[in-house]
């Protein structure tokens, strides 16, 4: 079988995440980034979920302005540790449906599979219903025979899309897009094309070789000339031999609720070794944080390596007893294995 690849980018991530945890949002523009100040803030905006882009609020763009646009949007800090935890959920369900995984940012990833074109769009069904069900989350996969076009695609239908690019459709896919929806395109680059007439991938695919590597220099103008057509051969990098794997989650509200506690803690440890298959540990981890800040470690290595899920659900709880008391709240755990055999 042919490799074929598939994209993975979470919808309007940090903001969609916001809303999951706070249903007060529901219905309202949500801006994730540095703190407006009424309009006099100096940071940028991180994200915003889908109704604040109707306003016209984008990634990248200063507080200052998102604020003009929409000065009833609700405005919410960088919440890092939580999206971090978030999408190590995500690529850990992800992960798992395919031959080689890459991830490439904190929400999105490339996965390859050695399968039929129909079998990997049922994959990708899996992959969304997985991650609606388990996070409550929608994202966007594109498919296609490289990177390249899988990456474009993904981006084709936003939100909760899914987009199929067959080898035979691939330049018709990408022949009336834009050039700026090459990954390596920019602003300047696309102004300068656009100089020299040219706004779609059809107009950059008619432009010769040699007129693109005068302009761009050969090795960009080589790279135009070959995604133009849709080539890419490039290899999924997948991670160099992972040392660890680890979730951490930080509670919605600080909390000393043992049973709470041990739900999270049971998820991450089903979320942290089913993903391992067949890989085996000997450490296991935990990490915890008090309300305060205060942070602590424990761990313990077993004299056998383990790949039990029970296991390290066993031993983790074993570590994390001492630090549960009455009248201190948790605002964070986390767990980890390691030194896999
Ligand atoms: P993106 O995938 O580019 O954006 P998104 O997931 O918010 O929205 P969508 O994919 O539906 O268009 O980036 C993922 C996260 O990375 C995003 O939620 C916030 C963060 N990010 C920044 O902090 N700054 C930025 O300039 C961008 C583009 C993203
Ligand atoms: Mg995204």
């Amino acid at each position: 079988m042919p490799r074929i690849i598939m994209h993975i980018d979470m919808d309007a991530f940090y903001a969609a995440v916001e809303e999951r945890d706070s249903p007060e949002l529901k219905g309202r523009p949500v801006v994730v980034g540095a703190s407006p100040k009424g309009g006099k803030g100096r940071g940028v905006v991180s994200t915003a979920n889908y109704l604040a882009r109707k306003y016209g609020i984008h990634s990248g763009m200063p507080i200052s302005i998102a604020y003009r646009k929409c000065p009833s949007a609700v405005f919410l800090p960088v919440n890092m540790r939580k999206y971090h935890a978030v999408s190590q959920e995500i690529m850990g369900i992800v992960r798992k449906h395919g031959e080689k995984f890459e991830q490439v940012s904190v929400d999105e990833a490339f996965l390859e599979l050695h399968k039929s074109y129909d079998e990997a769009a049922e994959i990708a069904k899996k992959v969304k219903e997985e991650i609606k069900e388990r996070e409550r989350l929608t994202c966007s996969i594109g498919i296609g025979p490289n990177k390249l076009v899988a990456k474009i695609a993904s981006d084709y239908r936003k939100p909760d899309g899914l987009t199929v690019v067959k080898p035979e459709d691939v330049l018709s896919f990408l022949s009336p897009l834009n050039v700026r929806k090459i990954p390596g395109i920019g602003p300047k680059t696309e102004a300068a094309l656009k100089a020299r007439g040219i706004e779609t991938v059809r107009q950059l695919r008619a432009t010769p070789l040699f007129a693109l590597k005068e302009w761009f220099g050969d090795k960009f103008g080589g790279y135009f000339h070959e995604m133009a057509r849709g080539i890419d051969e490039s290899p999924l990098e997948e991670e160099r031999e992972a040392k660890s794997a680890g979730a951490e989650h930080t509670f919605d509200e600080d909390t000393n609720d043992r049973t709470k506690i041990y739900g999270v803690l049971a998820q991450m440890a089903r979320a942290v070794v089913k993903p391992l298959k067949n890989q085996k540990f000997k450490t296991i981890a935990i990490k915890i944080r008090y309300e305060n800040f205060e942070t602590h470690t424990a761990q313990r290595t077993l004299k056998h390596y383990s790949g039990s899920y029970e296991e390290s659900l066993e031993v983790a709880k074993k570590l994390l007893e001492p630090f549960l008391q009455k009248n201190r709240k948790i605002r964070l755990i986390g767990l980890s294995v390691r030194k896999f055999g």
